[in-house]
């Protein structure tokens, strides 16, 4: 088995989980934030800055290397840890997400999906062996089912076909793996807000018996408290002896209520993305830097950090960088974001050590609701 999970302990005051996900790159402290890199690097960020902040594991995405440069390319250069320099853990999303958010003319059928490039036009073809084998050259130590998931809101009917396809797809994902022993191939529950789809989902892929599995399907419109009452329904249902990862879940306020209902992985564009148009996550919420009542703010963005662009950056460099739009404004918005969630992440494996995670929750809401945004 190229990944193991191991259970370290249960918070005796919520349940969450302290974990090690063992990889053939290292072994991650669980619950842990995965940064995106969705074109084999992390925006703006080095590999030796990742480093610097304590990211043990990154995702990147299927669609678009499969896209640019071609995953034969990838494969040539050592896959991608060699490809983009990365020695540490990476997982790879299959694509059937990110097929439905960019492409164009997407037409889904038994076989897979065809849809047209989002960058040239180009009619394309992924199904399960084709993510399978993208992701087998890709080389990432986890790799993710092709797998459909549902909008928000959908009809019952719609969404039990889904996930019940969903399920076949990630039988046949499993029949053309070729690296066991090199990666692991996690499978996703899928089922939407409806918990005997989510139940059926879940019996159906534990019976398969993956290193991993994941909770997709949420987090695309549906309310936080919805969300909730579905990991609380399915979580349960997947074996504590693997890792459970939530898709596309980052907000510092979920990281925490995700852990508290037992999930072991996250990752999200989020803390990347809002860098890009000057938002910062601090200990007090969100700050906008371009806020013009930052323009003679000369302290840090987060008085409570020490991360690199804390430690020598100040709140009106940072906002006059981004509004002139020069690239190391959005370089120290990125890393201030990233350090804040990995660092966040370890505050709460720490709470979960000292069996206090209700606690550090209550007092980080407390002051997480000050923010601007
Ligand atoms: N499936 C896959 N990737 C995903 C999701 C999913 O359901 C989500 C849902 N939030 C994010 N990324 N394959
Ligand atoms: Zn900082």
């Amino acid at each position: 088995m190229a990944v193991r999970y191991e259970l370290i302990k249960t918070c005796k005051q919520t349940g969450a989980r302290l974990g090690k996900l063992h990889t053939p790159h290292g072994t991650i402290d669980t619950p842990v934030f995965m940064p995106v890199g969705t074109q084999a690097t992390v925006k703006t960020m080095s590999p030796e800055e990742l480093k610097a902040i304590g990211a043990g594991i990154i995702l990147s995405n299927t669609y678009h290397l499969f896209l640019r440069p071609g995953h034969e390319i990838v494969r040539e250069a050592g896959g991608l840890h060699g490809f983009m320099n990365w020695d540490r853990a990476i997982l790879t999303d299959s694509g059937g997400f990110q097929v439905f958010s960019l492409s164009n003319l997407r037409k889904i059928t038994e076989e897979g999906v065809s849809f047209r490039s989002h960058l040239n036009g180009e009619k394309l073809f992924i199904g399960p062996e084709e993510a399978t084998q993208i992701q087998n050259a890709l080389g990432a130590d986890i790799f993710m089912a092709f797998d459909e998931c549902a909008p928000y809101p959908a009809e019952y009917d719609y969404v039990k076909k889904s996930m019940e396809r969903t399920t076949r797809w990630a039988e046949r994902c499993l029949k053309a793996h070729t690296r066991p022993n090199e990666q692991a191939l996690f499978g996703i529950v899928q089922g939407g807000m409806f918990n005997d789809l989510r139940a059926q989902s879940a019996r159906d892929l534990v019976s398969m018996d993956f290193p991993g599995y994941a909770i997709g399907g949420l987090s695309v419109g549906e309310p936080f408290p919805l969300m909730y009452e579905v990991l609380e329904h399915t979580v349960p249902l997947l074996p504590t002896s693997k890792a459970r990862y939530l898709m596309g879940v980052g907000s510092p306020d979920a990281l925490i209520d995700g852990a508290i209902r037992g999930i072991d992985m996250f990752d999200c564009v989020l803390p990347t993305r809002i860098a890009r148009n000057g938002t910062c996550m601090t200990s007090q919420g969100r700050l906008v830097i371009r806020n013009a009542k930052y323009a003679r703010d000369f302290t840090p963005l987060d008085p409570n950090c020490d991360c690199y662009t804390c430690k020598n950056y100040t709140r009106a460099y940072i906002r006059h960088l981004v509004k002139s739009e020069e690239t190391f404004g959005i370089r120290l918005t990125t890393y201030h974001n990233l350090h804040f969630l990995v660092k966040l992440m370890e505050q709460v494996r720490q709470a979960i050590a000292e069996d206090r995670l209700q606690d550090f929750r209550d007092q980080f809401f407390a002051q997480y609701g000050l923010g601007e945004d």
